[in-house]
């Protein structure tokens, strides 16, 4: 919720003013009487003399410096400014307010006077006083674990992840020490590991023909990719280890059963090894066992075009992007049975999708809208992460398929 003020509060006046005397003032700013100064506008009927003239503090103030403030309830008043216009002077404005009985602020709106509180709080239902405001409550305030306190918060990291200098972020630790975070990213060519911190150890790359998808098995060191092939016999299942990250072996051919001629993404358990694939030509999502002997559809009625998928194996998940009349984000149980619909509204090209298993959070991005938007596993609480991200990418194009090696 935003509640829009009238501006004129007792802002304390900061002390410096501008040397300079610029002929146009910002939307921010107030022109003095002299219509070459710009101040502040929120050094306005403060009680101090800012313009070289005082008609910022003039008691016939005229109505050009009345505007709209829009605050949050929750936060000191801003100087996001609309143009309002009614005519008070700030005797008004001061008047109005003190015998309002607001516990720390008062403004002037055009609803009359209204109370505002100090950061870490919001205004009391009595509409005076002011209580603790639940930044918990609030998306994104901690990326893990928020703890709401007396005019504040903390945040706090579950294990295996420290807090950052931020004090909200958490990242996962490197354990074992020695074991850097590394990307991998797929390309016409190869699979190469590339070091996050840029250091100039020695990677391996694993030579490849066309990968189209990819997964990691962390415990094991273990990626696995799909090579495509010419024919829907020569598109194979690869893994191969890469031990400590410096070497790779055990460079192996998974035969599966079912074609992964067309399969857009996989996912593996990490808990069974089981692989996850979508498949948008013949539009079903399957899952094969980790010897690729056993294959069972999970689902292939009402999907159009998966295109992508991910897996909370410890809560018995899968998650599935489908685009095709209906566009949506969709939910199911690993063994297929429970699916449920999450996202399927301003949704129109969804891609790939990724979760925080963590906090049980769903992010997808979608190619048409260009956006990365996130629900929590319900299909609620949706927010939008970025906006544009992709522009100048077409859908079609090849894009990197990276992920990160990090504990699940
Ligand atoms: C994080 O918390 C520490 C200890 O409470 C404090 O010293 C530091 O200033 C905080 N950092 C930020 C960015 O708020
Ligand atoms: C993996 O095996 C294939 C075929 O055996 C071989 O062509 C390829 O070079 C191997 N890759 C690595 C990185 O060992
Ligand atoms: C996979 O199939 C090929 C022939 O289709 C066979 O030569 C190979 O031994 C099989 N690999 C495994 C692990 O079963
Ligand atoms: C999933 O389905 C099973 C039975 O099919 C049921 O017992 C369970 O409560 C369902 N879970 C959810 C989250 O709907
Ligand atoms: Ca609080």
């Amino acid at each position: 919720m935003i509640i829009t003020f009238l501006s004129c509060f007792s802002f304390s006046a900061p002390s410096s003013k501008a040397d300079e005397q610029p002929k146009t003032c910002s939307s921010k700013q107030f022109v003095c009487k002299d219509q070459v100064t710009c101040i502040s506008k929120g050094w306005r009927c403060d009680g101090e003399k800012d313009c070289p003239d005082g008609s910022d503090e003039s008691p016939d103030i005229s109505n050009s410096i009345m505007e709209l403030v829009s605050i949050k309830p929750h936060q000191s008043p801003s100087l996001d400014t609309i143009p309002f216009g009614e005519s008070f002077t700030c005797e008004d404005l001061r008047g109005h307010c003190a015998s309002h009985g607001c516990e720390i602020g008062c403004a002037v709106t055009h609803d009359g006077p209204r109370c505002y509180c100090g950061d870490g709080y919001e205004v009391a239902a009595d509409g005076k006083k002011c209580k603790d405001f639940n930044e918990c409550g609030v998306y994104g305030t901690c990326s893990q674990t928020c703890t709401n306190t007396e005019g504040s918060y903390t945040c706090s990291c579950v294990e295996g992840y420290l807090l950052q200098p931020d004090n909200r972020s958490c990242k996962a630790k490197n354990e074992p020490v020695d074991r850097l975070p590394v990307l991998l990213i797929a390309n016409l060519n190869n699979i190469r590991c590339t070091s996050l911190s840029g250091s100039a150890t020695r990677v391996p790359s694993i030579a490849t023909k066309q990968t189209m998808a990819m997964d990691f098995i962390y415990a094991e060191e273990t990626v696995c990719w799909i090579d495509v092939g010419d024919t829907p016999a020569a598109t194979q299942l690869k893994c191969a280890s890469i031990q400590d990250l410096k070497s790779v072996s055990n460079n192996r051919t998974i035969n599966i059963s079912l074609s992964l001629h067309h399969v857009e993404q996989m996912a593996i358990d990490w808990l069974t090894g089981n692989f996850y694939f979508v498949d948008d030509v013949d539009d079903r999502v399957f899952v094969c066992n980790k010897n690729g002997k056993t294959c069972v559809t999970l689902l292939d009625q009402e999907l159009y075009n998966p295109k992508g998928i991910a897996l909370d194996p410890v809560m018995g998940k899968v998650f599935f992007t489908d685009y095709g009349s209906t566009p949506r984000v969709e939910r199911c149980d690993m063994d297929g049975q429970n699916r449920t619909k999450l996202v399927d509204s301003k949704i129109v090209f969804p891609h790939g999708i990724t979760l925080d298993l963590v906090n049980r959070l769903v992010y997808w991005a979608d190619a048409y809208l260009d956006y990365i938007e996130v629900v929590d596993y319900e299909g609620k609480n949706r927010h939008t992460i970025i906006q544009g991200l992709m522009s100048g990418h077409s859908p079609g194009n090849p894009v990197l398929g990276g992920c990160l090696l990090r504990p699940h």
